[in-house]
């Protein structure tokens, strides 16, 4: 068994013990387990040999006993006798939104419904209604969130996964003798918000001994091709990667054509061909007969076209090629361009730092100001503020302000929750008080459009409501987000003058690329925000930007861009 087959039996068995109402604490060490071994970058039959698995995090004496049995014997004893318990197929169903253990042992117990085939077919029948506790309305919201699952179930990788370990990979290669550049590629560079497979470039004059060392990574699973100057494998996480390289004079045609989209490519070999030449990976070729052009840049190629640079994120033949044509490419905003964060947890609700402590890591990243923004009272769960606890917080925030001097600022803020029947949790003499105020959804994300699109109004039109956060509340891989007529939002934004959100987590990039593109069409005034809930979280900037970046966003109208004195003049002058 691999990597993968064990996790997959741990997460199999976590579900399976969830489902059967084991205690919390024996379901969690299992799933920790699952995790661990999936992300543990070496062979698991490897650290068995070495006599190391108790050395992975989580798995303890019982656990490593459990793993040797599945090495060695292929199958795991405890598992098969669960099964005759709790069919694994009944696993599947956890994955359809507000499906969780409790009602899928209800239906499988109560109507015999095993699968998430026999789920689909009684929900639409309309044979769970009867059922205690659910209802016409909650059967059409399964049927739907089933449907939503069917949809968004494919096998791309979210970028929050693929990233990192991309560039960890790159880090690696990069060490290697003879290397003279590196590059990530593909979708990856455009930064998509998922990636198929990740596309990883070298420079070298002699590939094969980095070929040889790329397929024999310990983190790799399985090669499914391994030549001279390309390689695929796939990694114990499941994702494949694929490596190129070729000598760096041929570094730009190299790049341009292995970053994509394929698309935009074909554009660039159409307008190859109109000047008598065929571009491909290696070079520029006379077509009738001569010497190669080869470009060790980007800029280099472009230039044979006369256009200027067009940058990764833009290259999906949405106008880009047309625009750089006539002079008018989006100046588009750049990471060195962000000088303030407005969308920020602290300790007062979920967040793990207190508010001295996120200003200090903001500054030290460059930042001249920030909101704090923490939730509010109706999200319980996270401890939100109700209006007592934020005027205390008001003078935590005055007090941080004192000790980082004037070259910085904190401003006060909320993220207030828009509840579910469209009121928003604080009056509007409180928010009057405050320096900038988000309002969000994070609750009942499922209702019917009429309905969720009722309170975003609500939200929209409330001049004291400065930004919508994260305006669908999706989740990145299969959590939707609400069901938002985006044509009405945007279009109401203007109007209102509210600040839309790019939440930059790469779990959210809401607005997503294609809503960006269009708020930027019709006027909206955007924001790029970390959400941070700690320090670290700052970091993810960067995802942010590329996504404002593929929906052709200009610093003029990001926020962050601007100095504290215009973002005032601004709130200042909407309300
Ligand atoms: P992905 O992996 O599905 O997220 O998307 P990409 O864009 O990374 O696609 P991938 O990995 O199949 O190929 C990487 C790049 O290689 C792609 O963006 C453009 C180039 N490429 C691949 N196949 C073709 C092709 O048939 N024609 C052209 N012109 N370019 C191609
Ligand atoms: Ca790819
Ligand atoms: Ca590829
Ligand atoms: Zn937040």
């Amino acid at each position: 068994m691999n990597n993968r087959e064990v996790a997959q039996i741990f997460a199999d068995v976590a579900d399976m013990l969830s489902i059967r109402g084991d205690i919390i604490h024996r379901v969690l060490s299992y799933r920790r387990a699952a995790e661990a071994i999936q992300e543990l970058g070496r062979d698991v039959n490897q650290v068995y040999a070495a006599g190391e698995l108790t050395d992975i995090p989580g798995i303890g004496k019982t656990l490593a006993d459990k793993i040797e049995e599945m090495l060695t014997t292929g199958k795991l004893a405890f598992y098969e006798k669960l099964a005759e318990e709790i069919p694994p197929t009944l696993v599947e169903m956890l994955k359809v939104d507000g499906l969780g253990p409790k009602r899928v042992k209800q239906v499988y117990e109560t109507l015999g419904i095993a699968t998430l085939a026999e789920l689909t077919t009684a929900a639409q029948e309309g044979k769970l209604r009867d059922l205690p506790g659910l209802g016409a309305k909650s059967e059409a919201k399964l049927v739907a969130a089933i449907a939503a699952l069917a949809r968004h179930g494919d096998d791309r990788t979210p970028i929050e996964t693929a990233w990192p370990l991309a560039y960890e990979i790159l880090a690696e290669l990069e060490q290697l003798p003879g290397v003279q550049k590196t590059a990530v590629a593909g979708s990856l560079r455009r930064m998509k918000e998922s990636i198929g497979d990740v596309d990883l470039l070298l420079a070298a004059d002699d590939p094969q001994p980095i070929m040889d060392y790329f397929v024999n990574m310990p983190r790799v699973e399985s090669v499914s091709g391994h030549g001279p100057t390309k390689s695929s494998v796939v990694l114990h996480n499941g994702m494949q990667v694929d490596l190129r390289i070729l000598p760096a004079e041929r570094w730009g045609t190299l790049l341009s054509y292995f970053t994509g989209s394929k698309d935009h490519n074909v554009r660039l070999r159409e307008m190859a061909l109109k000047k008598g030449l065929s571009l491909n990976e290696h070079a520029f070729t006379p077509i009738d007969g001569g010497d190669e052009i080869l470009c060790a840049s980007e800029e280099a190629l472009y230039k044979v076209f006369n256009l200027p640079y067009i940058l990764p994120t833009l290259r999906e033949d949405r106008g880009e090629i047309e625009a750089a044509q006539k002079g008018q490419l989006p100046d588009v905003v750049r990471l060195e361009q962000i000088v303030a964060d407005l969308h920020m947890h602290t300790t007062w609700s979920d967040g793990k730092m207190s508010v001295l402590q996120m200003a200090q890591a903001a500054q030290a990243r460059g930042l001249k100001y920030m909101a704090i923004t923490d939730h509010s009272h109706s999200l319980g769960i996270v401890n939100g503020l109700t209006p007592e606890r934020l005027w205390q917080q008001a003078e935590e925030i005055a007090a941080a302000n004192e000790v980082m001097g004037p070259d910085f600022r904190i401003l006060h803020g909320t993220e207030m929750e828009i509840r579910a029947d469209g009121t928003l949790d604080f009056a509007d003499e409180v928010l009057a008080r405050l320096d900038f105020v988000i309002a969000s959804l994070h609750v009942s994300l499922t209702q019917p459009r009429e309905q969720v699109m009722k309170r975003i109004m609500s939200a929209l039109e409330n001049p004291h409501v400065d930004m919508i956060g994260h305006p669908t509340g999706r989740l990145l891989p299969d959590r939707p987000g609400a069901d938002l007529d985006m044509e009405v939002v945007l279009q109401t934004a203007v109007t209102t003058g509210t600040i839309l959100e790019i939440n930059a987590n790469p779990r959210r990039l809401d607005l997503r690329d294609s809503h960006v593109r269009r708020a930027m069409e019709l006027g909206v005034t955007l924001a790029i925000n970390c959400d941070a809930h700690h320090p670290d979280q700052f970091e993810l900037l960067h995802y942010g930007v590329a996504t404002a970046q593929r929906g052709w966003a200009t610093p003029d109208r990001v926020v962050n861009t601007w100095p504290l004195e215009k973002l005032l003049g601004f709130l200042a002058k909407r309300k």
